[in-house]
């Protein structure tokens, strides 16, 4: 659906709108885009080998949320992430072999091997920690923003949440708390229009959109083009500037598709409940290769530079695959570690 693809198309965009972004950083933020993706990719053409034991969600086609949000963050800043971990822990600088053996169920995962795909968790880069439980980051994002508050620590907290999360009541009860102690919270709404198969004109009443929601809380709250990394940079460090400032709370809600199924690999289009046809409008919209036209087009991104990028990412991953599978499974004995009650 191209019904909340705001037309902003990078052909359309000149040099002036992205003049307030240092160069350096257009290139870190395509460099982290282009690596979640190839990671991602790497991810589902092994996943039937069955080595990793895990459920994943991709998030293919929804990488400028991650980068866009994660730029503007420090490493103290915290980040809540939902079931569809990947790109937001990468995003904040996570680290891509813990990340696998993760997901590989070994030892040194960077969970101890507890929480696969969808609990990633590393406080040393600020993954705070992330819940399968709809909606699970939002509370989360908002205590850890009270803690902060509390505790007189310089510290932003950030929930990324799906568009089904928005329709659990804890959401609400978070918002009008944050609003109400003005805590130092951003809410990132990545809408991707599904909740597993159930597109969101069945559950949602059409004419209220999801920031607007947000904004009759008391939220500062603002939609952004989430297939434009640097449009969601933009408004993720004006907001995170705010929220530094005492403001209060921010929405973004960054729509986005999701090209693959809700989990494990391919994509499930035509299977009944959305089409290809539908996903070839956003195709055209790639978030990674229509940024990296749109740089070269404007002499920031040398093709040679984008060759060397593709090339050092792709070492990066073959050695984090066989670091992963050469680590150690957990000890038997370890199995009840972490455990508060048995
Ligand atoms: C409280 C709760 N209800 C239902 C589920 C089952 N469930 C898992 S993922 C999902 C869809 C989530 O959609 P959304 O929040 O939009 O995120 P997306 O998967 O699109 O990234 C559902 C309903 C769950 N995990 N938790």
């Amino acid at each position: 659906m191209s019904y909340y693809y705001t037309g902003n198309g990078f052909q359309d965009w000149t040099a002036n709108e992205v003049a307030h972004v240092e160069p350096t950083t257009l290139l870190a933020l395509y460099y982290s885009m282009l690596r979640i993706r190839r990671v991602e990719e790497e991810i589902e053409s092994r996943y039937h080998q069955d080595h990793m034991k895990t459920p994943i969600h991709l998030m293919i086609g929804q990488e400028a949320s991650s980068v866009g949000v994660c730029a503007a963050l420090t490493q103290q800043d915290f980040i809540f992430s939902s079931h569809r971990t990947h790109g937001n822990y990468l995003a904040k600088g996570g680290d891509l072999k813990a990340m696998l053996c993760e997901l590989h169920c070994r030892a040194n995962g960077c969970v101890g091997s507890r929480g696969g795909s969808m609990h990633l968790l590393d406080k040393k880069v600020g993954m705070a920690g992330s819940s399968a439980i709809v909606a699970g980051s939002v509370p989360m994002a908002t205590g850890a923003a009270l803690s902060a508050q509390l505790l007189g620590e310089e510290r932003v907290s950030v929930a990324f949440l799906g568009d089904a999360a928005s329709e659990e009541g804890v959401v609400w009860e978070c918002l009008n708390f944050a609003v109400l102690k003005k805590l130092p919270v951003l809410y990132v709404c990545e809408n991707n229009f599904y909740s597993v198969c159930s597109p969101l004109s069945h559950r949602q009443p059409p004419g209220i959109d999801i920031y607007q929601k947000a904004a009759a809380f008391g939220v500062h709250s603002q939609r952004v083009d989430g297939v434009n990394v640097v449009e969601v940079f933009q408004a993720a460090r004006q907001a995170v500037a705010a929220i530094r400032h005492g403001e209060g709370p921010f929405f973004l809600e960054v729509p986005a598709y999701r090209w693959r199924g809700h989990h494990g690999s391919g994509d499930d289009s035509g299977s009944g409940y959305r089409s290809f046809q539908e996903g070839e409008v956003w195709h055209h919209h790639c978030p990674v290769h229509a940024y990296a036209a749109f740089l070269q087009r404007i002499g920031i991104l040398q093709k040679s530079q984008q060759v060397a990028m593709e090339e050092e990412i792709r070492r990066e991953i073959q050695e984090a695959f066989e670091f992963a599978l050469a680590s150690p499974l957990p000890e038997a004995e370890s199995l009840y570690d972490y455990a508060y009650a048995i």
